[in-house]
């Protein structure tokens, strides 16, 4: 008889049309995880020698104001660029290259320099949500931007370039590979299934309960059943929705709050302020309905067994297939239990 907690086998992740392999007997070595601190002092509340905190220098000469609560800028040094223009190469179908052009924003959360989401109140939270919805919608409404991505670095270890509380945005004209992906399997299940992908998933998760950490009355989260990072989780919209310009005003709290509270899960579980990528997966801003999308983020956090011990995809996962040994099961689990 095959046992899923013990027997290595192999998962699909229905999104991306990807497998992960899963290899939950490396975990039978008794665990033997330590309580590291993260080292270093603790954070000021204002740092004179950072970029993002109030009235400072950036690069390139420019000043922050003096802000009170929320800040965008442009990124100094952007990826994309608005005045690209727009080409195509291409050489025997094997070379081909697109401009890309597109737009780089930096959000600050907050003045104070040494909160994350974990430590922020509601309230800020709820801001910085709002301001989410805003630059989608800005940045969205440019004919030129097709896809408004969202998304957090936290921590060095995720190449975070300072403590500071931000994310940043990068807008573009054509669709980001893992976008284009769960997009094209959201759609085909739709009209194959004439039901949404993630919905029917929810209900999935919301019976069996053993890979859901949090919940409240707008979000789920989970660890998905073919997550590859160790403690990966998605927050998923309860109700079907495309994008979080369609939020209620209590759902926007509600996004506010399972963050808050996702995070402090994580921090909790290593004892450290936990590093992650986080992201918004949402519909692309080309003018399109998109019924098929639901609206959905995705925690990547690189820590595997303390505040030190990290997973890297090396070896095999580079060559072959990604792999965990903890099951998600077990990794909720963990969760639920700090
Ligand atoms: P990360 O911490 O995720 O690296 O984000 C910080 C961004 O801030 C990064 O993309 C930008 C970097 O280009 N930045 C500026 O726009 N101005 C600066 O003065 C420094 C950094
Ligand atoms: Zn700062």
């Amino acid at each position: 008889m095959f046992d899923w907690k013990q027997d290595p086998h192999r998962r699909y992740n229905p999104l991306t049309g990807e497998w992960v392999l899963v290899s939950p007997q490396r975990t039978a070595r008794p665990w033997q995880g330590r309580v590291e601190s993260g080292g270093g002092a603790p954070e000021p509340e204002y740092d004179p020698e950072c970029y993002l905190c109030p009235g400072n220098a950036r690069a390139g000469g420019l000043r922050n104001p003096n802000y009170t609560s929320t800040f965008v800028f442009d990124n100094d040094f952007a990826a994309l660029k608005p005045s690209t223009p727009v080409d195509r190469f291409e050489e025997g179908g094997l070379l081909i290259a697109e401009s890309e052009p597109g737009i780089c924003r930096v959000v600050c959360f907050l003045p104070r320099h040494n909160l994350t989401i974990a430590g922020m109140d509601p309230a800020a939270l709820r801001k910085v949500v709002d301001v989410w919805v805003e630059q989608y919608a800005e940045l969205g409404s440019n004919p030129a931007i097709e896809y408004v991505q969202i998304f957090e670095n936290r921590g060095a270890m995720m190449g975070a370039s300072n403590p500071h509380p931000h994310c940043q945005i990068w807008s573009s004209r054509s669709l980001p590979n893992e976008v284009s992906k769960e997009q094209a399997s959201q759609r085909a299940w739709r009209e194959e299934r004439g039901a949404c992908l993630l919905c029917e998933y929810l209900k999935l998760e919301r019976a069996a309960r053993h890979r859901v950490v949090e919940e409240n009355d707008s979000f789920l989260v989970v660890v998905p059943f073919w997550a590859v990072w160790p403690f990966e989780t998605a927050v998923v919209s309860k109700r079907h929705l495309p994008s979080i310009d369609r939020l209620s005003g209590a759902e926007r709290d509600g996004l506010a709050d399972i963050l808050k509270r996702t995070t402090a899960r994580y921090d909790r579980l290593f004892h450290v302020s936990f590093p992650y990528s986080m992201g918004i997966h949402q519909r692309p801003t080309d003018g399109l309905e998109h019924e098929e999308w639901h609206l959905h983020l995705h925690f990547y956090p690189p820590l595997l067994r303390s505040a030190t011990v990290r997973k890297f995809l090396v070896g095999y996962e580079m060559l072959a297939t990604p792999q965990r040994d903890i099951t998600p099961e077990a990794a909720a689990e963990r969760l639920r239990g700090v």
